[in-house]
């Protein structure tokens, strides 16, 4: 097929971005009941319903109504994206990973409930996720649901985030080449953003080329995440010489703005957000116009 003429519509994003964000974060609430026993699920709701941006679960119902599906197919997958994300950063904050004191504006898991506590919310909130989709999914064919599954579990194993970040460990202190940094940010970054967008496709009953492209469209805007992110890296640390020294000057860690210079790196963004949008010139204008503006928005996101 031709691609479409790629019209925008108006489209009033803050607005979209408010709506969907308190979907999701209604949905997730509901999905951990303070239960005993108390302290686990307290630990789990405290990171889960911290804040945080929601792209991902945001990104997986506008895949999912891209393709022509009902919001309500891709809720428990969008939440269980979240739910893995969250652990994800439970668990990178660790002490024996980045050892870091906040997240989300307010001290990590690990520093209010202690290292135990952490790791458990962690594989809790993994295992949740997982069963949350099995058992709450309802008006999708089963067979799409295995599916979904399947292509999640990928994203976070050993072939998903867990190389990304465990080839990020063993980087450390070493020279890193920028084929190594894209490999550390497809797998730590781009593989969960590809998942949720797939995930909320395949519940949408797109067919097997839409899933096909928005995967394309996906895997520009996560590599794009990641460049975006080593970007203001530099740019809020420079705005806060003086006061102090930025976290991407301090340490030895390889970006993307170190690597291939600031310019360089702003422009190899704005060539990732045109190409993950002309993806979407194969669909209906009207209904790409979240992902478009997505894309926009993490672009051109200042935190
Ligand atoms: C997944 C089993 C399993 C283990 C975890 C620790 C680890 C393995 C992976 C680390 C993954 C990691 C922390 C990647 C960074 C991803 C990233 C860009 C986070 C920031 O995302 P935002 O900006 O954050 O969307 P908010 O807070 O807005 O959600």
């Amino acid at each position: 097929t031709k691609p479409r003429k790629n019209t925008v519509p108006e489209f009033q994003f803050d607005d979209y971005m408010v709506k969907k964000a308190k979907t999701v974060n209604k949905a997730l609430d509901e999905a951990i009941p303070l239960q005993k026993p108390i302290i686990i699920h307290e630990a789990m709701r405290y990171s889960l319903l911290a804040g945080g941006k929601r792209v991902r679960p945001v990104l997986c119902l506008a895949a999912c109504e891209l393709v022509g599906g009902d919001e309500a197919l891709a809720i428990p997958m969008a939440c269980a994206v979240e739910m893995i994300h969250t652990m994800s950063l439970i668990h990178d904050d660790l002490p024996c990973m980045d050892n870091d004191d906040l997240r989300r504006g307010k001290p990590t898991n690990h520093k209010v409930f202690g290292e135990e506590t952490a790791v458990l919310a962690g594989d809790a909130l993994l295992a949740l996720a997982f069963k949350h989709v099995a058992a709450r999914t309802s008006n999708v064919a089963s067979g799409r649901v295995v599916k979904a599954i399947a292509e999640l579990a990928t994203a976070v194993g050993s072939e998903g985030l867990v190389a990304g970040q465990i080839v990020d460990i063993y980087s450390e202190g070493k020279d890193v080449t920028l084929k190594d940094l894209e490999y550390i940010h497809v797998h730590k970054t781009s593989v969960l953003l590809e998942a949720a967008v797939v995930c909320g496709a395949v519940m949408g009953g797109g067919n097997v080329i839409d899933v096909e492209r928005v995967r394309k469209y996906a895997r520009y805007i996560g590599l794009l995440f990641q460049v975006v992110d080593d970007i203001l890296d530099v740019t809020k640390s420079s705005e806060e010489l003086g006061k102090t020294a930025g976290k991407d000057l301090a340490t030895d860690k390889a970006t993307y703005p170190k690597l291939m210079g600031l310019s360089r790196a702003k422009k190899f963004a704005a060539e990732l957000v045109g190409r993950a949008v002309e993806e979407l010139s194969y669909f209906d204008a009207a209904r790409a116009a979240p992902l478009y503006h997505l894309a926009n928005y993490i672009a051109y996101r200042s935190n």
